[in-house]
C-alpha cells in the first residue's frame, strides 16, 4: 500500500437476526488491520453498518408483531452493543434507513439511470429472500430449493427496472485482469472471472411487492433492490450524494472491502459493475475470508431442518473468554482464503499454548527476573557483556529485523495467522534463549552479572518489539504489558517500524496478575454444556421443503416439540457441578424421568420439590457429567446473565398433559 489511506469496511449485516461469531469475526478482522494501519500513521477509516431494508427484515418484524423501524432499531443497538463489548472500535456505522444513505443510494441510482444503464421490464422467476437474490429454475414451473438456505425460492412476476449488467462483461474481464489484486484470493477471483464470463444476465433491481425499501427515484411504486441499496453504503457513508457525511474525495476508492465468501460475487461482479456505469472508479480490494464452520456445518443464524441454529453464541463466549483470547483465536485460527472450524475446546488450547504457556509466561519470567536481579531496571548490554552473549543477543536482534518484514508482508496480503505465526516464531526463539541460558541460575553471582544483564535485555527488548507488533491482535493485554514494561505512552501509537533495537531509557518494570490466566478445560467445557444446546449435527440429506425464512413456523413445526407437565418429586445438586440440579420428574409415565437443569444457581433444591413445571419431553437425551438428562424444563431466561425463571402453572394440571 503506498497511498497510506486505509479504508476499510466489513459487510453491512443484516438485522433479521442477533450478531454471532461470523459477523464478530469479520469486524474484528477490519479492527485489528485498522488498528495496524493507525499504528503505522495511515489514513485510516474504519466503516461497518447494518443492512436494514428488504422482505425479510418486513417479516421478521411483522412476527416479532413490532413496527419495522421499531424492530429494526432494537436489533441495531444489539449489534451496536455487542461490538463494543468486544472492544471493537469503527469509526462510523452506516444504517441504510439512515436519511443520508438514502439521498446517497438514489443519487446513485439516478446516475446509472442518466447514463442509460437502467431499464424498466418485466421480471418473473424464483426469489430467495434470505440471500435477496433471483435463483435459477432447474426443474421447469417449479420452484427450486435455495442451496443455502435449503428452502424453496418464491415465485416472483412483477414490473421491474434492470440494470444493464451485460454491457459491463469485457470491462469487469478487464478489471480483473489489470488489477489481479482488486480480488483475492486469487481462486476468489478464478470465481469472478468464470461467472463474468459464462453468463451476465441483466438484473432486476426493483420490486413492486417489498414495500419496507428505498424508494425508486420518480418511480416511488418500485423499491430499489435491496443490494444495490446495500453495496451503496460503501460510497453513501463517505458522502456521495448527500451532504451529512465526508471523506468521498479521501478514501474513494481508496478501500478494502473484507466480505465472507458467502457474497462475493455482490462485491466482485455486480459493485464494480454499478460503480462502472455511475463512471465512479471500482474498489481497489475486495478480500473475501472462508466461513467459520460449526459442528460441520457453515455457521448460520438459519435454522436447520431440526429448528436450531448452530451459531456460536456471543454471550458464551464473553462469559467465558476474555476479548484478547477471542480475538486471537479467530485470527490466528481462520487461515488465508480458508474455512475456519469453530470449537471451545481448540479455543482453550490455543488460550493455554500461544497465550498463557507461550506470550504470557515469556512476559511473566522476564519481567520477574529483571525484577529479582535488577530491581526493577531494564538492564542494558553492559561493555564487560561477554563476546558469546553478546553475539547471541544480536543473533536475536538480526531475526526480528527480518522477521519484521515477514510479519508486515503477511499483514499486507491479509494473512493474519501467518503474521501471527511469525510473531511467535519469535516468542519461540526467545524463550530457547532463556531456556538455553537459563538466567535464573545466574541470579546470585556477581561476575555473571553482564551476562545475565545481556540476557534480560534481549528478552526485554523482543517483548517491547512483540508488544507493538501484536497491539492490533491483543489489545487490551499488549496495552497492559506496555505499561509493565515501564514504557511512555501506549503501543496503540507506536509503528512497527519505527523500532530499532536500541536500549530502554531508565525503563522500570512493574508486576501485575497473568496477562493470560490458564484456563481449566473441564470446568469451563461443563459450564458451557449447561448453558448452551448441543450443537446440530450436520443434517443428511437437504431439508425437506419447510416454510419460506419468515420469522413464523407453521403448525406442524411447533407440534413437533412435545411439551407435557411435570411435577418435581426430587432435586439435588450435582457435585462438583456449581450450575447443575438432578431432577427426578412425574411428567405422567411409569417412572420418572432425570432431567439435569441448569438452574443451581438460581433454586434452591428443597424449594422445587412438588413443583409443577413444564418439560420438553421429546428432545433427545444428552449427557451431562457423565449423568443422563431425559428432557428439558422451560425457563424464562431474564436479564442480561439470562437468569432462569421457571414456567409454572397458576391452576393445577395433571402430571403428563401435553401442552398445545
Ligand atoms: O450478507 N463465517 O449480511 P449478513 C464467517 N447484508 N463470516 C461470516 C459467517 C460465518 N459463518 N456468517 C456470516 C449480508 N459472516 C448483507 C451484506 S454488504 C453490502 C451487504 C459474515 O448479515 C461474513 O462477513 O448475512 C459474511 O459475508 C457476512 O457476515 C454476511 O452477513
Amino acid at each position: 500500500m503506498t497511498d497510506r489511506r486505509f479504508y476499510v469496511t466489513t459487510p453491512i449485516y443484516y438485522v433479521n437476526a442477533r450478531p454471532h461469531l461470523g459477523h464478530l469475526y469479520t469486524t474484528l478482522l477490519a479492527d485489528a488491520l485498522a488498528r495496524h494501519y493507525r499504528q503505522r500513521g495511515f489514513d485510516t477509516f474504519f466503516l461497518t453498518g447494518t443492512d436494514e431494508h428488504g422482505l425479510n427484515i418486513e417479516r421478521a418484524a411483522a412476527a416479532a408483531g413490532r413496527p419495522v423501524k421499531e424492530h429494526v432499531d432494537a436489533i441495531v443497538a444489539e449489534f451496536k452493543a455487542t461490538f463494543a463489548a468486544f472492544g471493537l472500535e469503527p469509526d462510523d456505522w452506516i444504517r441504510t434507513t439512515d436519511a443520508a444513505h438514502i439521498q446517497g443510494a438514489q443519487a446513485l441510482w439516478r446516475r446509472v439511470r442518466d447514463r442509460g444503464y437502467i431499464y424498466k421490464g418485466h421480471y418473473a422467476g424464483w426469489y430467495c429472500s434470505s440471500c435477496n437474490e433471483f435463483k435459477d429454475e432447474v426443474i421447469p414451473g417449479e420452484a427450486p430449493v435455495c442451496e443455502i438456505h435449503l428452502r424453496p425460492t418464491e415465485r416472483v412476476a412483477e414490473e421491474s427496472y434492470f440494470f444493464k449488467l451485460s454491457a459491463f462483461r469485457d470491462r469487469l474481464l478487464d478489471f480483473y485482469e489489470a488489477q489481479p489484486e482488486a480480488i483475492q484470493p486469487d481462486a476468489r477471483r478464478n470465481e469472478a472471472v468464470s461467472f463474468v464470463s459464462a453468463s451476465l444476465r441483466d438484473l432486476s433491481i426493483s420490486r413492486i411487492s417489498v414495500k419496507w425499501g428505498i424508494p425508486v427515484p420518480d418511480d416511488p411504486a418500485h423499491t430499489m433492490y435491496v443490494w444495490f441499496d446495500a453495496l451503496s453504503n460503501y460510497i453513501t457513508a463517505l458522502g456521495f450524494g448527500n451532504d451529512a457525511r465526508t471523506g468521498f474525495d479521501r478514501f474513494w476508492p481508496h478501500v478494502l472491502h473484507l466480505v465472507g465468501k458467502d457474497i462475493l460475487r455482490f462485491h466482485a461482479v455486480y459493485w464494480p459493475a454499478f460503480l462502472m456505469a455511475a463512471d465512479l472508479p471500482p474498489p481497489r480490494r475486495v478480500f473475501s475470508h472462508g466461513m467459520w464452520l460449526s459442528g460441520g456445518r457453515k455457521m448460520s443464524k438459519t435454522p436447520d431442518a431440526s429448528g436450531r441454529s448452530n451459531a456460536i453464541d456471543l454471550g458464551v463466549l464473553r462469559r467465558h473468554f476474555s476479548n484478547d483470547v477471542a480475538r486471537y483465536f479467530c485470527l490466528r485460527e481462520m487461515a488465508y482464503g480458508q474455512d475456519g472450524d469453530f470449537t471451545y475446546e481448540a479455543l482453550i488450547d490455543r488460550a493455554n499454548g500461544d497465550l498463557a504457556s507461550g506470550f504470557g509466561n515469556l512476559a511473566s519470567r522476564t519481567l520477574t527476573l529483571i525484577r529479582k536481579a535488577f530491581d526493577g531496571v531494564v538492564p542494558n548490554v553492559p561493555p564487560d557483556a561477554p563476546p558469546d552473549a553478546r553475539e547471541a543477543a544480536a543473533a536475536i536482534a538480526e531475526r526480528f529485523t527480518v522477521q519484521r518484514a515477514v510479519f508486515l508482508a503477511h499483514i499486507e496480503r491479509l494473512a493474519l495467522s501467518r503474521a501471527l505465526e511469525a510473531a511467535w516464531e519469535l516468542i519461540a526463539l526467545l524463550d530457547k534463549h532463556l531456556s538455553d541460558t537459563a538466567p535464573w541460575k545466574l541470579t546470585g553471582s556477581p561476575e555473571a552479572r553482564p551476562r545475565l544483564a545481556t540476557i534480560l535485555h534481549t528478552a526485554a527488548e523482543g517483548l517491547r518489539h512483540l508488544t507493538v507488533w501484536l497491539y492490533p491482535f491483543l489489545p487490551e493485554a499488549t496495552t497492559a504489558l506496555w505499561s509493565r514494561l515501564g514504557l511512555p505512552g501506549q503501543p496503540a501509537r507506536v509503528a512497527p517500524e519505527s523500532l530499532s533495537w536500541q536500549r530502554f531509557k531508565s525503563a522500570v518494570v512493574s508486576d501485575g496478575p497473568a496477562l493470560f490466566p490458564r484456563l481449566d478445560k473441564t470446568t469451563i467445557m461443563n459450564d458451557i454444556e449447561a448453558t448452551t444446546q448441543p450443537v446440530a449435527a450436520p443434517p443428511a440429506s437437504p431439508a425437506p421443503a419447510a416454510a419460506p425464512e419468515t420469522g413464523y413456523i407453521t403448525i406442524d413445526d411447533f407440534a413437533k416439540v412435545e411439551l407435557r407437565v411435570g411435577q418435581v418429586l426430587e432435586a439435588e445438586r450435582v457435585p462438583k457441578a456449581d450450575k447443575l440440579l438432578r431432577l427426578q420428574v412425574d411428567v405422567g409415565e411409569a417412572t420418572p424421568r432425570q432431567i439435569l437443569a441448569g438452574i443451581a444457581q438460581y433454586y434452591a433444591p428443597e424449594t422445587l420439590i412438588g413443583r409443577k413445571i413444564v418439560v420438553a419431553t421429546n428432545l433427545a437425551p444428552r449427557k451431562l457429567r457423565g449423568l443422563e438428562s431425559n428432557g428439558m424444563l422451560l425457563a424464562a431466561s431474564v436479564g442480561e446473565q439470562g437468569r432462569p425463571v421457571i414456567a409454572t402453572f397458576t391452576e393445577d394440571a395433571p402430571n403428563g398433559a401435553r401442552l398445545k
